[in-house]
């Protein structure tokens, strides 16, 4: 293992800072969206807004060297005029500054999808002005926090976000549109491409990269049929965005075939041109696990999506492309559906790098699962056997000549998941949001922190012939 691995772990502003509407932070369109809906929410979450000097210490603790966290675009800028929220910033640089102090890399991401509800209300990532306003939003956080941060990343996971809130309609705004779902596609990636240029005409140093929900594409058979069901699902899983993102190109066959039945008119050439000029200079994957297809058999394009952890299976088709398989008989699944699959990770990272030559980083991997957090200690030898075999897959990549830079577990600590309730939980450490969101780190967090003190040599290896 190199010696400036990122050994750390992940969170997200919305999913456990609390603290929703104080010192000025306005409305975000999950809050609004929760609230409307009357969901389970992240009013308080995990409390980080008040707890993070102990969250970053107990990271600290577990000699992890690196927080990958989100800034809250609405506690950071207040209205549509752009006007900056003074407490919002001095929040940040304290939660920076307490990284620093404990010789953790701040890895800052601009966007987890807390977007500001004034934004929302002018119709979101459909409006080009959304990319505007993220670029400006931009430029206030590499101004205010540029001097401290190293690792910057525009956006966390365009392919999720986007198809969850405009094509499955699970997420926020909740719409069903694939017309719309292009559009606010192409926005986000458009705004991406800004962001990376106000960050290099920013002069500030460090690096800056895009996140992605990577799901590598493995087929039932080597057929042609199936082969050709691979590429639409590699396109609509994977190459939007990570061409778009490290090479500036949209991938060429996707827009023909989109061509066909939708409209791309809001496409602009100078745009394209800003995508082009603009690419990042890593990638950070969130690898939960892969995607299994079969060629397109039957029946409309439709989604299901396992939101309880209480059975019922996902289920993906988009007619014509491919069908995504989720009840393989071979396969272990959790209780939300998602396949187990280390030797994904091994193979993706493989072809990504062959594909893009770009350094990497693994910016989330995680199990989540029902916890009795009320023990005094979480015994989790399933996620300690969840990491050390997807720890194992990344340094089989790596002996293989793959530039990885750094691993973020999934998550910190306990906190609110998406649709999912705080009871799906992902932490190294306990958040008991019965008793006072006490804080108790899991059997996993001392098992990372000895994997980290022998850099990686703990990590019982076994190599794969797939
Ligand atoms: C990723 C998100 C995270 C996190 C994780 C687990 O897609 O970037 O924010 O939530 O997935 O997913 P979930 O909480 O839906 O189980």
């Amino acid at each position: 293992m190199r010696e400036d691995f990122l050994w750390g772990s992940a969170t997200a502003s919305y999913q456990c800072e609390g603290a929703w509407n104080e010192d000025d932070k306005v409305e975000s369109m999950w809050d609004r969206y929760l609230h409307d809906n009357h969901l389970e929410n992240g009013d308080v979450a995990s409390d980080h807004y008040h707890r993070y000097r102990e969250d970053i210490k107990m990271m600290a603790e577990g000699k992890q060297n690196a927080y990958r966290f989100s800034l809250s675009w609405p506690r950071i800028i207040k209205d549509k005029e752009g006007t900056v929220n003074e407490k919002g910033i001095a929040f940040y640089r304290e939660l920076i500054r307490t990284c620093l102090d404990h010789k953790i890399a701040p890895f800052v991401t601009l966007y987890h999808w807390d977007l500001p509800q004034y934004l929302e209300e002018e119709g979101g990532w459909l409006n080009v002005e959304t990319c505007y306003a993220y670029e400006r939003y931009a430029k206030v956080c590499f101004e205010a926090f540029g001097d401290l941060v190293d690792h910057w990343v525009t956006f966390n996971e365009p392919k999720w976000f986007t198809a969850s809130g405009y094509l499955i309609g699970n997420y926020p705004p909740g719409h069903q549109n694939v017309q719309e779902f292009i559009t606010a596609a192409y926005h986000v990636m458009y705004a991406s491409a800004l962001g990376v240029r106000a960050f290099r005409a920013s002069g500030r140093k460090g690096t800056i990269g895009i996140v992605h929900s990577f799901g590598p594409v493995n087929g039932v058979d080597d057929s042609l049929k199936t082969r050709i069901a691979m590429r639409y699902a590699d396109n609509y899983a994977n190459n939007w965005v990570l061409d778009t993102a490290a090479t500036g190109e949209i991938p060429f066959d996707l827009l023909c075939v989109l061509s066909q039945k939708y409209d791309l008119s809001f496409i602009r050439e100078d745009q394209l041109e800003t995508i082009r000029e603009n690419t990042v200079d890593f990638l950070g994957l969130n690898y939960y696990s892969h995607t299994l297809v079969k060629p397109y058999t039957e029946g409309e394009t439709s989604f299901v999506v396992n939101n309880t952890g209480k059975g019922g299976s996902n289920s993906l088709i988009i007619k014509g492309w491919f069908e995504q398989i989720f009840d393989n008989p071979d396969a272990i699944y959790t209780e939300w559906g998602t396949q187990i699959y280390p030797q994904g990770l091994y193979k993706g990272l493989k072809e990504v790098y062959e594909k893009y030559h770009l350094p990497v980083y693994i910016t989330e991997n995680g199990i989540g699962v029902r916890e009795d957090v009320s023990a005094e200690k979480v015994e989790d030898d399933y996620r300690i056997s969840f990491m050390n075999d997807h720890l194992n897959a990344i340094m089989n990549a790596m002996d293989e000549g793959v530039d990885v830079r750094g691993y973020f577990a999934w998550s910190t600590f306990d906190l609110y998941s998406w649709k999912n309730g705080v009871e799906k939980r992902y932490g190294l450490v306990a958040v008991d949001f019965d008793d006072d969101l006490k804080r108790k780190p899991k059997k996993s967090y001392d098992w990372y922190r000895d994997v980290i003190d022998s850099k990686g040599e703990k990590i019982r290896r076994k190599k794969w012939d797939l």
